[in-house]
């Protein structure tokens, strides 16, 4: 073996040594014991309010996320039998607006050959004539990871309640020789060109991480592509990939087939070992059906992320009623699995986000749907605020364990900020934001906002930017640092970091954080940098938490304005 393969393979362990031992672990963990043990009472504490979450039990990925005939359904995985991954099926939720939820029975379940042991995630396509299709992943009783499809039973029902496999066609495909039948999982939303359909396959070959291609004139037959779409090397399983097409410019979102000079294409995977969502910004050669990333773009663990935090398994979709493109993703625990026995419940889904490409063209930007805003209540303000050195000024009048926020900061004067150490890696903003934390006294920063904070700060989620200077350009580093969230042991606490490739020219950052009893889910500077911590504080709950700006910088920061607001229940939830 060449010295460089070796030397990349020991690296690849040494990462995978590392990753695990800081509690993040590949593929779902399997607890037999606790798989069908169905909670006593369901612990209501740290329910979120706001945030997609069945009443109770085990959730993971957004499946087939699809707006039809006026209504948008979500599916997602489910353990209709307990608090961890196991029983799965698919769930299925209808809405007129993505925020208030009915909840229908089971979609899709195990229930054939080809799904006998599970049936995993998938993605919806709208064929020709309004025809919804799903395809989702099978596994059948040799632990192969098959590609099956089903379809409403009756189109006229306005809920698509009942989904069929049709009889004779599944699997429509099956992992050929030379393909890892056991990593071989998660069907994207199929794509029109030249008159074939094209769907992918997350996969990977030894520690090669692959998008097969499959194409099919009828959705039925599927022949897998002589190249994969697109693949890279020491990246491990892709599973849910994710492609679509983006416009150059404006928030408006495209039909997954759309092609022209006008389009960039997004391609999201999964990875597996790391349990982050990354991105890249490319060009999909049509003539080669290759995708190509953009040399701005890292292509691997270094990558962008949709989210530096909890955020995993995301799926995006067309909404042609809105033109708008949205993502989904899941919010995966930091509680202990038995703590998540004991109260009944696991993971949550994301808000809902927009997304566009940035002007820059280098990388994407995501916002809350509006349709949350109709749940603000009681709104409170804060403008022309100065924060000194060392000060934390409430936000008092709404519920800050139910909240949005949106500040903008002013930074009077950038002379006095901090030098970045070259020492200090630039792709490893966690690491940073462990060393340069909250109260670690900065020029410019820390200064943001203390979220689920007790009256005296014995608990805290702090989400703050912190700035530096590397010769003649600024570095903003933006952090939601679990570390002080709670008092609680065993929870899992990071100190989750994402760069800001943002201007500082106006001298302004944003921060927009959606506080929901047990996550906080944050958007810096409009939605470039994106942060989700899960976090569960012991003294900062219900009307015990509180709502704070704060700046620990020697230099002076002004909130230009702050809104936050008291948010509402939905309706209806699941
Ligand atoms: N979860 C599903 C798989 C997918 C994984 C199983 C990602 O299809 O690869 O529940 O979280």
């Amino acid at each position: 073996m060449a010295v460089s393969k070796l030397l990349s393979l020991t690296l690849f362990i040494t990462f995978l040594c590392a990753v695990n031992n800081g509690r993040v672990e590949a593929t779902h963990e399997i607890y037999p014991q606790f798989q069908s043990l169905s909670a006593v009472s369901v612990h209501q504490l740290h329910r979120t309010a706001f945030h997609f979450q069945p009443p109770k039990n085990w959730i993971n990925d957004p499946n087939a996320p699809m707006y039809y005939n006026g209504i948008y359904h979500f599916f997602y995985q489910y353990n209709p039998k307990g608090a961890v991954w196991g029983n799965i099926v698919w769930a299925h939720s209808v809405s007129k607006d993505m925020i208030n939820w009915k909840a229908l029975e089971p979609a899709i379940y195990p229930s054939h050959r080809f799904d006998r042991k599970g049936a995993w995630s998938g993605s919806a396509t709208i064929l020709p004539g309004n025809k919804p299709v799903i395809l989702y992943t099978g596994v059948d009783p040799n632990d192969r990871q098959v590609q099956n499809s089903a379809v409403p039973a009756n189109l006229s029902d306005p809920y698509l309640r009942k989904w069929i496999k049709p009889a004779g066609l599944n699997p429509v495909v099956d992992p050929e020789a030379g393909v890892n039948a056991s990593a071989f999982r998660d069907p994207t939303t199929a794509w029109w060109l030249s008159g074939h359909w094209r769907m992918v396959v997350g996969s990977k070959r030894n520690h090669r991480g692959m998008a097969y291609l499959y194409r099919s004139r009828d959705f039925i037959h599927w022949i897998k592509a002589k190249h994969p779409l697109h693949s890279a090397p020491r990246t491990g399983m892709w599973e849910c990939p994710d492609f679509y097409p983006i416009l150059l410019s404006g928030k408006q979102g495209l039909d997954t087939s759309v092609l022209g000079k006008q389009v960039k294409h997004i391609l999201k995977v999964s990875l597996d070992v790391t349990r982050y969502d990354y991105y890249t910004v490319g060009t999909y050669l049509t003539d080669e059906d290759r995708y190509v990333p953009d040399n701005t773009s890292i292509d691997g663990w270094a990558g962008l992320r949709y989210d530096y935090g909890n955020f995993y398994a995301s799926k995006t979709f067309f909404d042609p009623a809105k033109k708008r493109r949205i993502l989904w993703g899941w919010v995966n625990e930091s509680d202990t699995t038995s703590e998540d026995v004991r109260k009944g419940w696991a993971g949550i889904q994301a808000i809902p986000r927009i997304v566009w490409l940035d002007p820059n063209q280098r990388q994407l930007m995501q916002w809350p749907i509006q349709e949350l805003e109709t749940l603000r209540g009681t709104n409170v303000k804060m403008n022309h605020q100065m924060l000194k050195t060392g000060d934390h000024i409430e936000v008092k009048g709404i519920s800050a364990a139910q909240a949005d926020v949106d500040v903008t900061f002013y930074i009077p004067s950038l002379d006095k900020v901090e030098a970045f150490n070259l020492g200090w890696s630039l792709t490893d903003a966690q690491l940073l934001c462990a060393k340069k934390g909250s109260k670690v006294q900065g020029g410019i920063g820390p200064f943001g906002l203390l979220a689920l904070a007790s009256e005296n700060l014995e608990e805290y989620t702090p989400v703050f930017f912190r700035i530096f200077k590397s010769s003649q350009k600024h570095i903003v580093l933006l952090c939601s640092d679990a570390r002080s969230s709670s008092l609680k042991d065993g929870l899992y606490k990071p100190s989750f970091a994402g760069f800001v490739d943002v201007d500082l020219t106006d001298k302004k950052l944003s921060l927009r954080s959606l506080i929901d009893h047990s996550v906080v889910e944050s958007f810096g500077a409009g939605g470039k940098t994106c942060i989700t911590s899960r976090v569960y504080p012991t003294l900062a709950v219900l009307e015990n938490a509180h709502l704070y700006a704060f700046n620990n910088g020697t230099e002076t920061i002004i909130v230009e304005n702050l809104n936050a607001w008291s948010m509402k229940k939905p309706l209806r939830m699941n």
